[in-house]
C-alpha cells in the first residue's frame, strides 16, 4: 500500500517566504482512504488557530512508496510536576543536562524560546538546530528553521496508545502529533535532545526527549496568552545542516508502543 504525505504551513500577512508570520502547520502520513478527511482536517486547523486567520495557506500532498517508511516504537512518556514557569524551566534544564546537553547551550535555548526565536523575535516556521555542546545555532536560515515532515503514526498504533494514555488523561492529539515527532527527531543519529514548548497561546506545556530519557512532559513552560514558543534540535557531530534536514524528512510511522518500565503521564 502506499501511503500520502499531507504537509500544511498557514501564515499571515502574507507567505512565509514573503515574510509572512507563520501561524500553525501541520503533517500526516495516511493511507488512500484517510487523504481527503486529512486534507480537510488540516486546512481547518489552518483556517482557526488562535493565533489568527491566515491569509497564506500551503497544502501539499506527495505520494509516499511503503517501502521507503521506516517504522519507529513511540518514546516512553513521563511527566514532571512543577508549579511555576520558573520551576518547568529548571526542569527542562535539568532534563537536557541528564540527556547530555552542556549547561550553557540548554540555558541558551531556553532563553531563545522565551524571547522568540526569530530575527525580530516572533516564532519560526521550523526548529533551532543547536550545537549541544558549544550552543552554536547551526541552521542557516533562522526564520524558517529546519522542519520535519512525513510522519504519523499507524493508525491501530494510535488508538492503543490513546486508550492506554486515557486511562492516565494524556490521550490529547496534540501530544500524540508532539510524541510521533520527538521519536522521530530523536531516532536521528545525530540528535542528542530536543526542547519543546508550544506557540499556542493557549497552551503552555511541552517537553524535553532524548533516546535516553523518552519524552518527559512538562506542563508549565510559559505564562497563558503568550504566543512564543517553538523547537530546539540539540545535536553533536553533523556534517552539515542540510544533510541532517534530509534525515528528518525520511518518511517515519510510528507502529508501535510497548508499555514501559516507568511510564506515567
Ligand atoms: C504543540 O503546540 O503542538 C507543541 C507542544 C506540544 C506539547 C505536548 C505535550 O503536552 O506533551
Amino acid at each position: 500500500m502506499d501511503y500520502y504525505s499531507v504537509r500544511m504551513r498557514a501564515a499571515a500577512g502574507g507567505a512565509h517566504e514573503a515574510g509572512g508570520q507563520h501561524i500553525s502547520g501541520g503533517e500526516r502520513l495516511v493511507g488512500a482512504e484517510e487523504l481527503e478527511a486529512t486534507v480537510q482536517k488540516l486546512l481547518r486547523r489552518a483556517l482557526t488557530h488562535e493565533l489568527g486567520q491566515p491569509d497564506f495557506v500551503n497544502l501539499t500532498v506527495e505520494k509516499v512508496a511503503s517501502a521507503d517508511v521506516t517504522q519507529l516504537p513511540a518514546l516512553p512518556v513521563t511527566q514532571r510536576e512543577v508549579q511555576s514557569v520558573c520551576e518547568g524551566h529548571a526542569a527542562a534544564v535539568e532534563e537536557l543536562l541528564q540527556a547530555g546537553v552542556a549547561l550553557s547551550a540548554a540555558q541558551k535555548a531556553v532563553a531563545l524560546l522565551v524571547q522568540g526565536p526569530a530575527p525580530h523575535g516572533g516564532v519560526m516556521r521550523g526548529a533551532i538546530v543547536m550545537d549541544a555542546d558549544t550552543g552554536a545555532r547551526l541552521e542557516s536560515d533562522p526564520a524558517r528553521g529546519v522542519r520535519v515532515t512525513q510522519l504519523d503514526w499507524e493508525p491501530r498504533a494510535l488508538a492503543g496508545w490513546k486508550q492506554r494514555m486515557s486511562r492516565l488523561g494524556t490521550a490529547h492529539e496534540r501530544v500524540a502529533e508532539a510524541l510521533a515527532l520527538a521519536t522521530k527527531v530523536t531516532a536521528a543519529a545525530d540528535t542528542v535532545a530536543e526542547l519543546c514548548w508550544s506557540d499556542d497561546p493557549g497552551y503552555v506545556g511541552g517537553y524535553v526527549a532524548a533516546k535516553s530519557i523518552g519524552y518527559v512532559r512538562i506542563p508549565q513552560l510559559k505564562e497563558p496568552g503568550s504566543p512564543l514558543g517553538g523547537r530546539v534540535f540539540f545535536v553533536r557531530g553533523i556534517r552539515n545542516v542540510q544533510e541532517y534536514e534530509a534525515a528528518l524528512q525520511a518518511p517515519v510511522l510510528i507502529v508501535e508502543q510497548t508499555e514501559q518500565r516507568g511510564e506515567q503521564a
